[in-house]
């Protein structure tokens, strides 16, 4: 039987803070609107949260350019209400988990101010600097926008930075730089957090040579494997894990974009001591993504292949873990379900998929309501800087109306509107002018209307991760593929000691004929409430024990 561990017997919700609740009417949600929510989260039944950053930030990048590790950014609170949320939530037998982001910090951090001073400053060499002598050091490109580097004109040199020009990448060949955030890191688990989500950890170590990188659009280099899964990158964490990590009882996940199982594995095989999971996104490619920007049809075959993967490394030694969605991603009902007429049976039946799975499983706001995609009808209302850059890059190229449609599929400010809590005005989410539109559907779709409902996809889920907690086979059971070569019914099931669980999921809009076999299982939960039958009904979902 596989190790027991506390972060694998846990569901994890992630809470995106400006878009949760807002306490003071300023229109952004802060640290004190998720204390007045903790009742909420408790009642969901989930055992961890994942809180996106808080730190001090120019919010360029919404919180992921970080002026100052060690304080609160002042939209959002203080440390103290920090600590006081820390205090609710453990008091209620939540764990809590930040968002460590140390690939790169915001260029108004204290360190970056100092590094920009001067080629012979003591910070210069926190950074990544190189010589503009022979020009751009390399084709690399910014995920945001362009090329990765930037000119210094007064020393002449071009600083790295993968994301924005707002946050330049940190250079981890330096040993004080990894000192630094080591410190920072025990800083915050000496307050008694329980671990972290590490922002795209897989980038930290770059080639050595800093070589071009393939380009696979336009004229820069993107998803360049010359600073993605570098050898170097191992050292680190193990590094980090040995200074740090080892010393407290806690989890790690670690974000990992353009990672193979077996690249994965290297980060989380428990001999390794490295991490305790990763996000993989080969899932988050199905459909198109924000990468090429361009939709495309996918298989529930492929999506089998991913899950059979990912569910090697478990078997391999390591763990895994499932999401549908995230801040980063559109609404996961609107991307791989239906938002109009089988919102509900189709949010419930994502919801079995990603909660019953082997790995950890993350809910995102909103997921536990069927929240969907919103309906952006002029850039101005967009907020998320990638978003608004790659509009201006490809105005031109593009019609406004093309552009909007694409954006309105793989926007990451879908995920971003603010959380539905009622049907009053701004949806009760602030009594000010919230920073980002909400969906206009908050109406229909919102917290109080799911929490008065018996059928709610809220309830649903409930008794999900109600039957999560208490199935151990659920947790730490083996895992079989059924109906391997259908292209409508997803069907495995989770087996440990002498139980067995079947999961049975349509994940299309249509009756299906039903190929497994479920005449003696006790059906345990169906977002139909009985079994079919004969035929599947449209997203139908149900988990049975077999007898
Ligand atoms: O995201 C990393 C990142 O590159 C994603 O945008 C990724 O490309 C995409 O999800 C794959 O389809 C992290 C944070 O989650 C994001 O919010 C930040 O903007 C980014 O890092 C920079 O810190
Ligand atoms: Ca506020």
């Amino acid at each position: 039987m596989l190790k027991k561990k506390w972060w694998k017997e846990g569901i994890v919700y992630q809470i995106y803070p400006r878009s949760f609740h807002d306490s003071n009417g300023d229109g952004i949600g802060d640290l004190r609107g998720i204390i007045e929510k903790l009742d909420y989260i408790k009642e969901l039944g989930v055992n961890i949260i994942w809180l996106n950053p808080v730190y001090k930030s120019p919010n360029d990048d919404m919180g992921y350019d970080i002026s100052d590790y060690q304080d609160i950014m002042d939209e959002f609170g203080t440390l103290r209400d920090w600590e006081e949320l820390l205090e609710g939530l453990h008091k209620r037998g939540i764990k809590l988990i930040m968002d460590l982001v140390v690939n790169h910090t915001s260029d108004e951090h204290k360190w970056f101010v100092e590094s920009k001073k001067s080629k012979d400053n003591k910070y210069r060499d926190y950074y990544i600097w190189k010589s503009a002598e022979a020009g751009v050091p390399n084709n690399w490109g910014s995920y945001f926008e362009g090329s990765a580097w930037e000119l210094d004109e007064p020393s002449n040199e071009y600083y790295l930075h993968l994301f924005s020009r707002k946050q330049p990448d940190l250079n981890w060949e330096n040993e004080q730089v990894r000192k630094e955030i080591y410190d920072m890191m025990t800083w915050w688990l000496e307050k008694g957090i329980d671990g972290f989500r590490m922002d795209v950890i897989n980038h930290l170590a770059k080639h050595p040579d800093y070589p071009d990188g393939i380009v696979n659009k336009g004229t820069y280099a993107y998803s360049s494997h010359q600073y993605i899964n570098q050898p170097k990158v191992h050292d680190y964490l193990k590094e980090m894990n040995e200074h740090v990590l080892s010393k407290y009882d806690i989890m790690t996940v670690g974000e990992c974009v353009a990672v193979s199982p077996e690249q994965g594995l290297k980060y989380v095989h428990e001999d390794r001591h490295e991490l305790n999971m990763i996000f993989q996104f080969e899932h988050m490619e199905l459909g198109g993504g924000r990468h090429t920007w361009q939709k495309h049809d996918w298989k529930l075959t492929d999506l089998k292949k991913i899950v059979m993967k990912w569910t090697g490394v478990i078997e391999a030694g390591g763990w895994s873990s499932n999401y549908l969605m995230n801040h980063d991603q559109p609404r996961a009902v609107s991307r791989f379900g239906n938002d109009r007429e089988y919102r509900k049976e189709s949010a419930k039946m994502l919801g079995m998929f990603n909660i019953t799975l082997p790995g950890t499983p993350y809910v995102y706001q909103g997921e536990e309501i069927g929240m969907t995609n919103s309906t952006f009808n002029d850039i101005s209302e967009f907020r998320d800087l990638e978003s608004i850059n790659m509009y201006h890059v490809e105005i031109g190229n593009k019609t406004e109306e093309e552009l909007l449609e694409i954006l309105n599929v793989f926007s990451r400010d879908h995920s971003r509107t603010p959380m539905q809590w009622n049907g009053d005005v701004n949806a009760g989410f602030t009594t000010g002018t919230p920073w980002i539109k909400l969906n206009p559907n908050y109406r229909e779709i919102n917290v109080e209307e799911s929490l008065a409902d018996e059928n709610s996809i809220f309830k649903f889920y409930q008794k999900l991760i109600g039957l999560r907690k208490s199935i151990a086979a659920l947790s730490y059971g083996s895992f079989e593929m059924l109906v391997e070569e259908s292209e409508n019914i997803f069907a495995f099931t989770r087996s440990l000691n002498d139980e067995k669980y079947l999961i049975v999921l349509n994940f299309s809009g249509e009756k299906m004929e039903n190929e497994v076999d479920i005449q003696s299982s006790e059906l345990l939960l169906s977002n139909y409430n009985d079994k079919p039958s004969k035929d599947l009904r449209p997203y139908e979902a149900m988990l049975l024990k077999m007898q």
